[in-house]
């Protein structure tokens, strides 16, 4: 048992381990189909998926496609899983905050969308997969304002994160914020969004029949999951230049966003359980991370939250569409590298503390003013959420944090222009955003007070 498992640790190399997770969940529906009936191909094409295996599917296959268009993605996912490898190995508390498969085979997306119709599209695309909104993130709030509003798709129910905690990062252009975007920019800009089409939408016609019926058949699945992917590969066709030129003085991430007819995955984000190691292992490599590792600092005490650190990926080619006609070569820097290390999830209380200690200049300095120094400190203090209360079982943060959010983003663009002074009039907020989706926005902390619970 000892041997096997030893060789079921030494295939856990990125992909691999999600290919692993995947190929044992066919297994399982094949076995499910054995087990019941005859095994004729009629019967196993019915057997029914749930759609947290949709989910697992979707996953790896945005995770195939994205190492094929971003190579630097693999060197990342192999060197991650190293790093948790090593951490195990030498740390005998080390899987408290996840068993080493699940964190090496877990991670998080990020897309970007220019309207709420299109966001109300990805909910109803995400819901198929059992991922729903969670939390409001307003990026134009952070100390370097990028002109999104955010929500988070993940999966809500303790037993649905524990079969995949697959999550999502999805931000909307504020086109109504004047401080970004005048009258007559706005305008163009909703009328060139207003035309385009990123999903099918017998897609998303597709996906709320899923979701009402929480999965679909074997036979279905593939051609379900294959579409969802691709809806956000790169695209080729070419860029109107004029436009995008135009967009990108204004904004990077709105020209990213809305000078181009297609929506992409922006980065997949592999999870590391210590994010400095990992951080040092890239540099060695010769691979310019940003100096920074986002969010919390590295504390003696309890990692708490989710810390993250980036790095820029190299030019991507595209082609552009001059004003002439004419169709040229060349490339775009939009896309990234990113890493994430997962801590406890803070109570209302803990986040205040955490809010506080993060308005020093050096946050790691004064922490222990804001935090205790032990789990069973942070529990008694109701400081942070323990399965059943007991400071051996942390409850894992699933969420994102909005200043580092925006770091990430700044971090990795070429250029940006600050917003413009004056006042915001937009009504952007999260009930807003629930009304034009029409998809209720869980609150992070009512979903981890029922899984402490659980
Ligand atoms: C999203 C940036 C935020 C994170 O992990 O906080 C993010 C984006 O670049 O689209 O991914
Ligand atoms: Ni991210």
């Amino acid at each position: 048992m000892r041997q096997r498992r030893a060789t079921i640790d030494d295939q856990l190399t990125g992909q691999h381990a999600i290919d692993l997770v995947e190929r044992r969940l066919r297994l399982v529906v094949v076995g499910i189909v054995h087990g019941r009936t005859v095994s004729d191909r009629e019967t196993l094409m019915s057997a029914r998926v749930e759609s947290w295996q949709l989910r697992t599917h979707f996953a790896a296959g945005l995770s195939r496609m994205y190492g094929a268009e971003v190579p630097a993605y693999h060197t990342l996912v192999g060197v991650s899983s190293q790093v948790n490898r090593a951490y195990v190995g030498a740390h005998s508390e080390a899987q408290r905050l996840g068993s080493l498969e699940r964190v090496t085979a877990e991670r998080h997306g990020a897309i970007r969308v220019g309207t709420a119709r299109e966001l109300a599209q990805v909910a109803d695309l995400f819901s198929a997969f059992g991922m729903y909104p969670v939390g409001y993130y307003d990026l134009r709030e952070a100390a370097s304002p990028i002109p999104v509003v955010a929500t988070a798709f993940r999966p809500v129910a303790p037993d649905e994160l524990a079969c995949n905690p697959f999550r999502v990062f999805t931000s909307m252009l504020a086109t109504a914020d004047t401080r970004f975007f005048d009258a007559d920019l706005r305008d163009r800009v909703e009328r060139f969004l207003a035309q385009r089409q990123l999903f099918d939408p017998a897609l998303i016609t597709r996906a709320r029949q899923i979701a009402a019926s929480g999965g679909c058949s074997a036979a279905e699945a593939d051609e379900f999951v294959t579409a969802a992917v691709s809806a956000f590969a790169l695209s080729r066709d070419p860029i109107d230049l004029a436009w995008h030129d135009e967009l990108s003085a204004v904004s990077a991430v709105a020209a990213d966003i809305a000078g181009v007819t297609t929506t992409h995955i922006n980065h997949l984000t592999p999870r590391v359980l210590d994010i400095d190691a990992l951080h040092r292992a890239m540099t060695v490599r010769g691979i310019a991370m940003i100096d920074d590792v986002q969010g919390p600092p590295l504390v003696p005490g309890p990692q708490v939250l989710l810390r993250q650190t980036s790095f820029r990926a190299l030019a991507e080619p595209r082609r552009f569409l001059g004003a002439d006609g004419s169709v040229s070569d060349g490339t775009l820097r939009v896309r990234f590298g990113e890493v994430e290390q997962r801590g406890v999830a803070l109570t209302p209380a803990g986040r205040r503390r955490f809010d506080a200690a993060m308005t020093s200049e050096d946050p790691a300095a004064v922490w222990d003013q804001h935090f205790p120094a032990t789990d069973a400190q942070m529990a008694a203090a109701g400081l942070a959420y323990y399965h059943g209360g007991d400071p051996a079982k942390p409850v894992v943060y699933e969420d994102f944090l909005p200043a580092s959010a925006a770091g990430i983003f700044r971090s990795n663009l070429d250029s940006d222009t600050p917003a413009a002074e004056g006042l915001d009039y937009s009504d952007y907020s999260q009930q807003w955003m629930a009304g034009q989706i029409g998809h209720h926005i869980h609150d992070p902390y009512e979903l981890y007070e029922k899984v402490a619970c659980s």
